[in-house]
């Protein structure tokens, strides 16, 4: 009884990280339901957990042409030079203008593609930041494929004058390491990618000392120092745009995956008052209804951060070891959980709390009370359930796309 009074039905971990739900908040939506409309409520709280899209970022990709910029923002957004809406490609001069790529999962992030300083049209001088509209930038990456140029060190400055965030990056790392590979007799990838690392920071280090520079491939965005340049961005970020670059980012590493899940959490508790006061609705059924609609939506958003998805399972069924084939059929069950069929089979393992909700909820006051905890408890418990599973999911495929990538260069 005490637990009823004093709030919903969770556990420790929800209590020592928010405020309890109380009988009041629960009181408040119901009210809220009552004359604004269910649908209306929803979409208030799916509002407030997409907040994280209301941020606007910007992103400054720049570095002389050819070095790779326009496919670095090609692979950041998930996306090869084939797919509509990507940036063109190619050994040509490509870029000639600032245009901005907005990130397929969240439009208010840009990557701004820039040509480089110092062309006729870009000269070495301050028109270059206004022509590119330096100030809307939250940051900004300085490509180079071999050694970072004088223009590259001149915008850098230029940047750093203004105290705005910029990071070094040396792509086509595959490239000379095939190169390398071929001709040196003991190869080891970590030498040679140190050789290029100390190649770029003598060139940095009188204006720049010891800074951070990230050797990526854009061909290969799980391998080499592309997960940690994205770690790097995030990082770099005030608080609230944190979330919003976490959410936008793929999981290429498992930190990104529990930074995402971090995120993911703190939405599990949203959702979970939202069960709770669907289940204050006095019609049988109502809460499971809600509780579906919601707990689909949910999950699909958690899958996607995650990059689980029915074509990434099927492509990479067709690259592993067939002893590894057993971890994708136990991936597979989670991107089974898209109908309300399938999700109904889940909540059976429920099953008995559920009962005790539906007559619960025709006992006046308290009955209410105790429908809405275990609505609270339940969702909460489920979805906090397939986080962890799709966590776990996220690291094997993860394992297995680099293992894959592995064999493949050994065949080389
Ligand atoms: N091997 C390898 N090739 C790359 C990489 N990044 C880009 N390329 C190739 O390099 C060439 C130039 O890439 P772009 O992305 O068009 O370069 P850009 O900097 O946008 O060039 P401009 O638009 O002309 O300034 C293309 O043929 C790409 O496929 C990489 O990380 N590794
Ligand atoms: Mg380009």
């Amino acid at each position: 009884m005490d637990e009823i009074c004093s709030g919903l039905f969770i556990d420790d971990y929800v209590r020592r990280r928010y405020t309890v739900v109380t009988p009041d908040d629960v009181e408040d939506i119901k009210q809220k339901m009552e004359t604004e409309g269910l649908d209306l409520v929803i979409s208030d709280m799916e509002s407030k957990l997409d907040g994280w899209k209301s941020q606007p970022l910007h992103c400054g990709i720049t570095g002389s042409s050819g070095t790779g910029k326009s496919s670095f923002i090609n692979t950041i957004r998930g996306l090869t030079p084939r797919d509509e809406n990507a940036a063109s490609v190619g050994v040509v001069e490509c870029t000639t203008e600032p245009t901005s790529y907005p990130d397929p999962k969240n439009p208010m992030l840009q990557y701004w593609d820039l040509p480089g300083v110092g062309t006729p049209k870009f000269p070495k001088d301050e028109s270059y930041l206004q022509k590119i509209g330096f100030e809307r930038f939250d940051f900004f990456l300085i490509i180079t494929a071999n050694r970072f140029s004088e223009n590259d060190i001149w915008l850098a400055s230029q940047i750093r004058k203004a105290k705005k965030n910029f990071f070094f990056v040396r792509s086509k790392i595959d490239q000379d390491l095939f190169n390398e590979k071929r001709c040196r007799a003991n190869f080891k990838v970590k030498d040679v990618m140190e050789e290029i690392r100390n190649d770029c920071v003598e060139k940095l280090q009188p204006d720049f000392g010891n800074p951070d520079i990230f050797l990526i491939s854009n061909f290969d965005p799980q391998k080499y120092e592309f997960p940690s340049l994205c770690l790097k961005l995030i990082d770099a970020l005030p608080q609230l745009k944190k979330e919003a670059m976490t959410l936008s980012l793929q999981s290429l590493s498992d930190t990104m995956i529990v930074e995402k899940k971090k995120i993911l959490q703190n939405r599990v508790w949203y959702v979970s008052l939202m069960s709770a006061a669907g289940a204050c609705i006095p019609f049988l059924g109502a809460s499971i209804a809600i509780d579906t609609a919601l707990i689909l939506h949910e999950l699909q958003f958690y899958r996607q951060q995650f990059g689980i998805s029915k074509e990434t399972l099927a492509s990479l069924s067709e690259k592993v070891h067939s002893d590894k084939k057993n971890i994708l059929n136990n991936v597979q069950i989670l991107t089974s959980i898209d109908t309300t069929e399938n999700l109904l089979s889940l909540f059976a393992s429920f099953s008995s709390s559920m009962a005790v909700e539906e007559v619960s909820r025709y006992i006046l006051g308290i009955g209410t009370l105790i429908s809405s905890g275990l609505s609270f408890s339940r969702t909460y418990r489920m979805l906090n359930g397939q986080l962890d599973q799709m966590e776990k999911a996220s690291n094997e495929i993860m394992a297995l796309t680099l293992e894959t990538m592995l064999d493949a260069d050994e065949l080389d």
